[in-house]
């Protein structure tokens, strides 16, 4: 492998939003450290850095109280600048969290006129995003939580939002945006406790939709790594529904604050397995990375940071490849998965079948005795990683 198999490609579609690499790194306890950068500079940031697609919110493009003059002089300067510089706008999505009136929530909050302030507001940020050619529209509901269960019940506001996403469904498909929505869970952070806590919540919630197949998930690393979960076991449910709509790549330690740090820093492992699934399973939809510099950063870090998301994808994808053409590793596969015996059929349910298994006797000594090599297999996998194991 070449240095160059490290380099971008518009076919790897790596995303990154308009609030990640313009992100001015406040946080609760300081100000911005990085001056404010335009849309049509960060568009052109990242075609240097060897990005395909830029990703927004309504107003990370177009400010809260903007006229209607003023939006399509902006919107038309950001149409030309992706034009110009070849990026695409894969997806958007609403911001229902900074303004304070969504201090309550948005699509759940108690008072009927934010629920629908918060539509109205998620219609014109669907219109947006399809004139800049998105296809995909990200819900992330931050406030859509509380600190005491003591302001609704729980189930009220999951009424709530149910009757909001089937709205914009509807509003979608009356305008022929064609949209595929893509809902993403958070346990906390905001608010003291968010209503849709992981992705198997939203996996959950789509089912009772009235349009189900325009609706799945857009798992993110560190949402997930904060409620201590396996996150590429989240993806994998996601995919086998069929909902893996869009991913938020970044990189998280368990039991912290939301960290949104650069993709594969924290757990490079985890990232392995990660990106091992999404490329051996076929995912073709964006890699979006939702993360952002280190606060200690000015904007030739900001550069490094998004280039490294990049580059540590690439160089894990790599690794995949070796271990999947790893001699070793494919005879240990194929021996755990050898079975210990002949078995009654159980793929399908007969009489017959069943009459056959409750008779069978199983050889339990010869199962017990059948060897799990899963420490050289990791340790194969670690020796991969950490480069002295190569094709
Ligand atoms: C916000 C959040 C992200 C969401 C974005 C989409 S905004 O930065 O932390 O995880 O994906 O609304
Ligand atoms: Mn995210
Ligand atoms: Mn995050």
């Amino acid at each position: 492998m070449t240095q160059s198999n490290y380099e971008p490609r518009p076919e790897h579609r790596f995303s990154f939003g308009l609030w990640t690499v313009g992100n001015r790194g406040r946080d609760p306890f300081g100000d911005a450290v990085r001056e404010a950068i335009s849309p049509v500079d960060i568009v052109s940031l990242l075609a240097e850095v060897g990005a395909w697609g830029v990703n927004l919110h309504d107003n990370d493009l177009i400010p809260f109280d903007a006229t209607p003059a003023e939006r399509n002089r902006i919107v038309s300067k950001f149409k030309k600048a992706c034009e110009h510089n070849g990026i695409i706008v894969p997806m958007a999505t609403v911001n229902l969290f900074f303004h304070p009136v969504f201090r309550d929530g948005a699509f759940t909050a108690n008072d009927a006129g934010v629920r629908a302030l918060a539509l109205q507001k998620t219609m014109r940020a669907m219109d947006l995003g399809a004139e800049l050619g998105a296809k995909i529209f990200v819900l992330w509901g931050g406030r859509e939580g509380v600190e005491t269960d003591a302001c609704r019940r729980p189930d009220e506001a999951i009424k709530r939002l149910r009757e909001a996403v089937n709205y914009l469904c509807e509003y979608s498909i009356d305008r022929g945006y064609g949209y595929k929505f893509a809902l993403e869970s958070k346990p906390n952070e905001p608010r003291g406790d968010i209503y849709m806590a992981t992705t198997g919540h939203y996996l959950g919630f789509i089912a009772t939709l009235d349009q189900p197949d325009m609706v799945g998930v857009n798992p993110e690393v560190a949402h997930e790594t904060m409620a201590g979960l396996n996150f590429m076991h989240g993806v994998a449910q996601a995919w086998e529904a069929g909902k893996l709509f869009h991913i938020d790549l970044n990189d998280q330690m368990p039991g912290r604050y939301d960290q949104d740090f650069r993709f594969g820093s924290a757990n490079p492992k985890s990232a392995f397995w990660l990106v091992k699934f999404l490329e051996d399973a076929g995912y073709s939809g964006p890699r979006h990375f939702d993360a952002h510099a280190y606060r200690t950063e000015n904007y030739e870090g900001v550069k490094d940071f998004a280039r490294g998301c990049m580059r540590t994808y690439l160089i894990l994808k790599e690794k995949g490849e070796i271990w999947n053409a790893d001699q070793e590793i494919q005879e240990i596969l194929e021996s755990i998965s050898a079975g210990s015996e002949d078995l009654p059929s159980t793929s399908d349910f007969s009489k017959a079948n069943a009459g056959n298994l409750l008779k069978h006797h199983f050889n339990i000594d010869k199962m017990l005795g059948k060897a799990l090599p899963y420490e050289r297999l990791d340790q194969l996998t670690i020796d991969i990683l950490l480069g002295v194991r190569q094709r």
